[in-house]
């Protein structure tokens, strides 16, 4: 079965993906690869940071990789927080940190769109590709759920009366994001097979 190293720091992440693509591929983990080094996102697009993840450790193995970079982007905030996700409350703050400042800065807003966005990059062959996956929703006025992870808990799909915290991931993965991302991975590498 063909390998691919998955540059991710994220257990979420990888759990979520394995189940994906677990019938074409073994996606290797960091930990299995002995990389344990905190990979720098300096850059304002999920684009750039996705690909920066993947050079970083393609540098580092020389075997085929991918990354994700995904955020949240909340029309009421113009977007935010957006590529700065992770640590839209500080630097090592924690997913109910992020959550806590997200609701409490949606506090009087009506309008609760946003959507999530992904970025995988992947280089094969020493060659870079990209794919991405969106999904539209609602920020929720209060926490519900305890599955996924991040901002699982206050984010409501269109279409869904659940957030992705009340989902099992088999049923997130179908429409999230990361799982139309994954897809357009899969269906790419289907082709170079
Ligand atoms: P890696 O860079 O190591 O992959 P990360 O957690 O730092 O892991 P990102 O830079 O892509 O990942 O940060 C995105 C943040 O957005 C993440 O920390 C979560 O808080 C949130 N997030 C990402 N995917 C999510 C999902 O499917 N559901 C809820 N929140 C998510």
């Amino acid at each position: 079965m063909k390998k691919l190293v998955f540059a991710t720091n994220n257990l979420h992440k990888l759990q979520e993906i394995k189940e994906i693509l677990i019938e074409q591929f073994e996606v290797v983990s960091l930990k299995e690869m002995n990389f344990f080094d905190e990979i720098e996102e300096p850059y304002e697009t999920l684009h750039k940071n996705a690909l920066q993840k993947a050079r970083v450790v393609h540098q580092f193995c020389g075997l085929d990789v991918f990354s994700d970079d995904t955020g949240l982007e909340v029309d009421a905030l113009n977007g935010a927080p957006g590529v700065y996700s992770a640590r839209y409350a500080g630097v090592n703050c924690s997913f109910q940190d992020n959550v806590k400042k997200l609701l409490k800065a949606l506090n009087s807003e009506e309008n609760r769109k946003a959507k999530f966005r992904t970025v995988i990059a992947l280089i094969l062959n020493n060659k870079e590709y990209t794919f991405d996956g969106v999904v539209e929703g609602e920020i929720t006025k209060e926490q519900s759920g305890s599955e996924g992870f991040g901002y699982d808990p206050i984010f409501k799909p269109e279409g869904f009366e659940t957030t992705f915290a009340e989902m099992t991931s088999e049923a997130k993965n179908k429409i999230s994001h990361r799982g139309r991302a994954v897809q357009k991975l899969a269906t790419f590498l289907k082709t170079k097979n």
